[in-house]
């Protein structure tokens, strides 16, 4: 075989291996933000097969720009021990004990990396367009390649089958409205609904992210942004320690319901 034919064919079969190994899931997440890695790579540990499917070509999410494209962020003390654990360097700010400085890139490199590396797949340039719900239960994703939703292309989607699903899409809450709109459930929220993201308070913000952080209905779960816009939180701008403290708790939350 030419070497142009070995290096296409060990891609195609890898890949398809890699897809067909991950059809059946524990965990199925949606989105590759900084709270969905952290998630990610705990439920990993803990030995539960994880996959992540990411809209855009680089997982991240919100963290490569910084503030406003300051490509620096702010984490605090609370989820220093996640920073450390993931080894992404911090260096604290001199006239505001408690909170740390550090490089965005750094940062969204050393979660994708630290998720990777615990066992969690990543596929990218690939959107979530739907949820599987049977009896009465969000079972599973419904997936087709971002191209061919952003080229408007009628072709039908694939499905992967998993016993929890983790709403990680960031500010939109993608997966939640899905399942609110179309499978028309009552969400675990004081109106049923989605009550919406509120105006910029940031230690509120930071607070509620982690508060919200929770199983919205049986076998879907929300973590970060996603969280706070579906139980009406504070955003918080460029800080990062509650995305991170959200997805630690979601992985305890998840490892809890399907370890029982
Ligand atoms: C596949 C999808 C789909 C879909 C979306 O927004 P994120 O960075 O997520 P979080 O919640 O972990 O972090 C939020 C943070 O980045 C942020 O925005 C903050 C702190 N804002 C504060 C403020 O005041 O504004 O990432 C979500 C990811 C993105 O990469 C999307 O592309 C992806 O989810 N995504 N992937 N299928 N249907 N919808």
């Amino acid at each position: 075989m030419s070497i142009e034919n070995v290096i296409s064919s060990a891609i195609i079969r890898s890949f398809s291996e890699k897809l067909l190994d991950h059809l059946t899931l524990d965990v199925a997440i949606v989105g590759g933000g900084p709270s969905a890695l952290v998630a990610a790579r705990y439920l990993s540990d803990a030995g539960l097969k994880v996959a992540i499917f990411e809209r855009k070509l680089a997982p991240g999410g919100g963290t490569w720009g910084g503030g406003m494209l300051f490509n620096e962020v702010v984490v605090q003390e609370d989820a220093i021990y996640l920073l450390d654990a993931f080894h992404i360097t911090h260096r604290p700010i001199p006239d505001a004990p408690g909170y740390y400085t550090l490089d965005s890139v750094e940062m969204a490199s050393g979660l994708i990396f630290g998720a990777l590396k615990s066992g969690a797949k990543l596929f990218n340039s690939v959107s979530v367009e739907d949820i599987v719900f049977k009896e009465g239960k969000v079972n599973g994703l419904v997936i087709n390649w971002t191209p061919v939703e952003r080229l408007g292309m009628h072709v039908d989607p694939l499905t992967v089958i998993a016993g929890a699903v983790l709403d990680g899409t960031g500010h939109p809450s993608e997966i939640i409205h899905l399942a609110a709109e179309k499978a028309q459930i009552k969400l675990n929220t004081p109106t049923g609904g989605i009550l919406g993201e509120k105006p910029m308070w940031v230690d509120n913000g930071e607070a509620q992210t982690v508060e919200n952080t929770q199983e919205y209905f049986p076998g879907l779960f929300a973590c970060g942004m996603s969280a706070n816009n579906v139980a009406g939180g504070y955003r918080m701008g460029p800080i990062f320690g509650g995305m991170l403290l959200s997805g630690h708790k979601v992985a305890r939350l998840m490892i809890e319901k399907l370890k029982k």
